[in-house]
């Protein structure tokens, strides 16, 4: 998975980047570099329990992409950054709600809500600029009589997005059925995006009021004080839970940030396990077991038979593959079957 960091110049991309990733980037830099790239492992408790049971060769997390894309969002002159934007699955929209008399806010006061309207409205112009050049050359075919019923169809389907567009709302808003959605799929739009809000907040704020009140306000938000969890990132890990508990906080926000991830953007993990590797996969709920096999490898996919199925829970629970079995918890399933979380997968194949 991709996540795109973005937001307005000096809100803290950078730092959040750090303290997300454990990175050592420059911050303050007014968006003059290029993104930051870092990926991480996805700490999970289920992993590490198979890991001492199976002794694997190789243990596998699964991982998240942050990109740090650089300057402001708003900013639609900027097409290196859309062009960045693009290529990831979901955006972490930063807010500053900090405030900082060293550093004034571009647009005046802090304004929290402002600034998500302000991101909200950059994704929308960036789509729109491209949904408009599409319909201007689809309707010169379509108006000539001779255009194939896909370019009719893809020519309605981007007018209506169009309209959403226009009354200043995102193209998921536009309650398209899933075969419109498909007609335009490829054009990835911004706005279809699925994104979480960070909302950047002083360590003093980080319970107050005020802060609680723009986390209910803003869609998909969480607080963070990103500052300082990116010195506390620089501590070794014994030093960080003095200075953790000192804020108030149990953990750093990276693992309350995955875990909003996985239920925002609606992910799970499957496992595979044996001797030689045991490994995490993340996948859209929903997924048949087939879609899953795909993840793997494409030949798993091709010449699905069927997928070998018991429950993480299960074997934490009786100790081994062997109880599982007689038990009665091991399962065949086929093709449609749908993957839930913590399922233990084996597919057999034959391509
Ligand atoms: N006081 C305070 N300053 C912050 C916080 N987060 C970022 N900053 C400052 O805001 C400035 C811009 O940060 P940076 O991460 O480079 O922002 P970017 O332009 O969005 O990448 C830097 O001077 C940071 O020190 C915060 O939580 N509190
Ligand atoms: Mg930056």
């Amino acid at each position: 998975m991709k996540l795109g960091i973005i937001g307005l110049e000096q809100s803290g991309k950078t730092t959040v980047f750090n303290a997300l990733t454990g990175s050592d980037k420059e911050i303050g830099t007014f968006g003059k570099i290029s993104a930051h790239i870092s990926v991480i492992k996805i700490p999970d408790k289920r992993i590490d329990w198979l890991k001492e049971l199976y002794k694997p060769k190789k243990t596998v997390y699964a991982d998240i992409e942050f990109v740090d894309i650089p300057g402001s969002i708003n900013d639609s002159s900027d097409t290196k950054i859309v062009a960045a934007a693009r290529e990831v699955d979901a955006f972490v929209f930063v807010v500053r709600a900090f405030e900082n008399l060293h550093l004034p806010h571009a647009l005046g006061e802090i304004n929290p809500l402002r600034d998500f309207e302000q991101i909200k409205t950059g994704l929308i112009i960036a789509d729109m600029a491209i949904a408009e050049k599409r319909i201007e050359r689809l309707k010169k075919t379509v108006t000539k009589g001779a255009a194939p019923t896909e370019d009719k169809t893809e020519l309605s389907v981007l007018e209506k997005i169009m309209h959403t567009f226009e009354s200043e709302q995102s193209a998921c808003s536009a309650n398209l059925s899933e075969q419109e959605e498909k007609a335009i799929r490829s054009f990835q739009f911004l706005t279809m995006k699925p994104f979480l809000t960070l909302l950047n907040v002083s360590d003093s704020d980080l319970n107050a009021n005020k802060t609680l009140n723009f986390v209910k306000s803003l869609p998909e938000c969480m607080a963070m004080s990103a500052n300082i969890e990116m010195e506390i990132q620089r501590l070794e890990q014994n030093d960080r839970k003095s200075f953790l508990e000192d804020l108030g906080l149990k953990e750093l926000s990276l693992n309350s940030f995955i875990r909003n991830a996985y239920k925002t953007l609606g992910l799970i993990s499957f496992f595979t396990v044996g001797l030689d590797e045991v490994r995490a996969w993340t996948i859209p709920k929903g997924l048949s077991a087939v879609k899953a096999a795909g993840k793997i490898h494409s030949d798993l996919e091709r010449g699905f038979i069927r997928a070998e199925v018991f429950s993480y829970n299960n074997l934490k629970e009786l100790g081994s593959e062997r109880e599982v079995k007689s038990a009665g918890l091991f399962r065949l399933e086929g093709k449609n079957y749908v993957v839930q979380d913590g399922d233990i997968l084996s597919i057999k194949f034959s391509v």
